[in-house]
């Protein structure tokens, strides 16, 4: 990608689209193309197709989507289906009219099959039933890939698919209701922390097994997949090395500096037991990630702390 070429970058406000867009800026690219949820409802596929018609960008990264951590999931499948579909369909199918020279779309680790094998290869996509606490969203993330691949086999775009483990960092969702795990604990510990509570509650047993990536290290592996990548399928990004939520909760107090006990909450599901990326296709390329878990926690704990108006600890 030469430093002048127009880049779209659909989501950049999103925790992805907001590493992407740090990272491009470090790069140097000058004609970064963004729009706000307001200035483009990526859902209507009248201002999508006029919004490419009028700024033709040659490269577009696809970051933004309706997304949450497994009760917003859960609670809202039609809104995760609907909209991930939507903006899925509407953007690939304007890169496509306006002869994109390059398109970047972002799924997701929880596309593949509940029950597959770990460490989860590439090829295991649409091989057995989905996580049913996600399987809305899990349905639009394939059909975006499915998007991806017949369009390069129809018309020849050039529109690669990446597959990021559950990610977290700077500019994450700190909401309790609708985030993830990580940036949900972090806040919970803190806050425990600092009010002096003698427990924090986890979701589930502690048991399900999770990947996680910082969101930095993601960016650097989208933009390494533009520059070297082109071919049919989903390519995993992540660490390749996966813990319990418990040992995560662990790891957070660590960091965080609290000694108070962990209470599981058995109401709350576990999701999905396991959901360790295989990421040898990536490897072999030539990009690994390089942000440990306890360094990106306390990265994202700084931003978290300077961002939100969040008393120190
Ligand atoms: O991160 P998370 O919401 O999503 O939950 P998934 C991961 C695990 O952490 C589950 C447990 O077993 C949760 O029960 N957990 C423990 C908590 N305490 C908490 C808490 O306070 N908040 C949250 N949110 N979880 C999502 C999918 O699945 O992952 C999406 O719903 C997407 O489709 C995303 O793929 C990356 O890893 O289960």
């Amino acid at each position: 990608m030469d430093k002048h070429s127009r880049i779209y970058l659909a989501g950049h406000r999103g925790l992805v689209g907001g590493a992407i867009l740090r990272r491009l800026q470090q790069l140097g690219h000058t004609q970064i193309l963004t729009r706000t949820h307001r200035e483009l409802d990526l859902c209507s596929q009248v201002q999508v197709e006029q919004f490419f018609e009028q700024e033709r960008p040659a490269y577009v990264i696809l970051a933004a989507a309706r997304v949450g951590g497994i009760l917003a999931n859960s609670t809202y499948p039609a809104q995760f289906l609907y909209d991930n579909l939507m903006i899925a369909a509407n953007v690939i199918q304007a890169s496509y009219r306006y002869g994109v020279t390059k398109l970047l779309n972002l799924g997701s680790s929880c596309i593949y099959p509940k029950l597959a094998p770990q460490p989860l290869k590439e090829e295991y996509l649409l091989t057995g039933p989905l996580e049913p606490t996600n399987r809305a969203y899990a349905v639009a993330k394939i059909a975006a890939i499915e998007l991806c691949d017949h369009y390069r086999a129809q018309y020849g775009c050039d529109f690669i698919s990446a597959m990021p483990t559950n990610l977290y960092g700077p500019g994450d969702n700190f909401d309790l209701q609708t985030s993830h795990v990580l940036p949900a604990l972090l806040r919970k510990v803190l806050e425990a922390k600092q009010t002096g509570a003698t427990t924090v509650t986890v979701w589930g047993s502690g048991n399900p097994r999770r990947e996680f990536l910082y969101v930095d290290d993601l960016a650097a592996a989208c933009l390494f997949l533009l520059e070297h990548f082109s071919g049919p399928g989903p390519v995993n990004v992540g660490t390749g090395e996966d813990l319990r939520i418990r040992e995560l909760a662990l790891t957070i107090q660590e960091v965080v500096g609290y000694k108070g006990s962990l209470v599981f909450d058995s109401t709350k599901p576990d999701g999905t037991p396991r959901k360790l990326l295989d990421v040898s296709r990536l490897q072999q390329s030539g990009w690994q990630a390089e942000i440990g878990l306890k360094e990106g926690i306390g990265r994202t704990l700084a931003w978290y702390l300077a961002s939100a108006e969040v008393p120190g600890c």
